[in-house]
């Protein structure tokens, strides 16, 4: 069986990792719509470079829940049939064992820079304007999609979509495109869509199956059902 499941900040959540909806759509006192665009780097790109390097310095301090550690024993025993896409940037995916992770949405640990285009790890601040490893340049800035950008991989979701026999949404809010789109994708190629949410989402109503309760709790219930725990 394919699966593909979709992460948003909700599965995160229990990390101690706030989402976007319990900060009431701020975070330090900003709108994220109204930071996360590249017309906020461009206009006060210290104000965007702090709000990640707070968010990328926090990390340190958050670790994985059952949640994570469960999507990770799925991936160990079913391999390439899963595949986790995630909108959140944080790394609690990978450090809870999972390899197979697309972050459509970009990684606080990664630097974009404008001049060459490199990616690169990064774990400190980007405020003080570091240059880019690769061409020298100061031009690095967060490795994040921002609204209005376009996401990455979505060559591959769309496939993965294509082909899935079931797609997972966990912790998302069903409130930001396209990922919002995907079950309706899924569902318009024939898979079973499952919802796993603390609340009903905005797409709630595209979901074959919606369990409400916390990720930390129902992700690895869910597993343990289908791997015949
Ligand atoms: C694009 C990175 C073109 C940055 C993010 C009008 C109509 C429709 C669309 C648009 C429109 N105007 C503009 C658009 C497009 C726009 C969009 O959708 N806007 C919205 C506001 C309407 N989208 C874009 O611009 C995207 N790009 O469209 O390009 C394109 C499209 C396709 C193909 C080619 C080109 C780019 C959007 C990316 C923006 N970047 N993040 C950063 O992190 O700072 S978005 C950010 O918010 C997240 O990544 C996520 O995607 C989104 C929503 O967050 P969630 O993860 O869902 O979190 P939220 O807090 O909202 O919800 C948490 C949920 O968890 C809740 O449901 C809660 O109940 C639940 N929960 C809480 N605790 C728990 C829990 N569940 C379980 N257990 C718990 N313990």
């Amino acid at each position: 069986m394919r699966i593909v499941v979709l992460t948003g900040a909700g599965i995160s959540a229990e990390s101690g990792v706030p989402t976007f909806r319990d900060a009431d759509g701020l975070w330090a006192g900003h709108r994220v719509e109204d930071v996360a665009t590249p017309e906020a780097f461009e206009h006060q790109p210290e104000v965007v470079q702090r709000f990640y390097d707070t968010r990328r310095a926090a990390l340190a301090a958050v670790e994985p829940n059952p949640a994570h550690e469960a999507l990770a024993r799925l991936e160990r025993a079913i391999g390439d049939d899963l595949l986790v896409v995630t909108q959140n940037i944080d790394d609690l995916h990978e450090r809870a064992g999972s390899h197979r992770v697309l972050h459509m949405h970009g990684a606080l640990l990664s630097a974009l820079c404008v001049a060459c285009r490199e990616q690169v790890p990064w774990t400190g601040d980007l405020a003080d304007q570091p240059p880019c490893p690769r061409c020298g340049a100061v031009a690095l800035r967060p490795d994040v999609v921002w609204f209005g950008e376009i996401p990455y991989g979505m060559d591959h979701i769309l496939e993965a979509l294509e082909g899935c026999d079931l797609f997972v949404s966990i912790g998302t809010s069903g409130a930001v495109y396209p990922a919002a789109g995907f079950v309706q994708a899924a569902a318009s190629y024939g898979a079973r869509t499952l919802e796993l949410n603390l609340e009903p989402s905005e797409g709630s109503v595209y979901f074959d199956e919606s369990r409400l309760g916390p990720a930390g709790e129902l992700v690895p219930a869910w597993v343990d059902q289908l791997l015949g725990r």
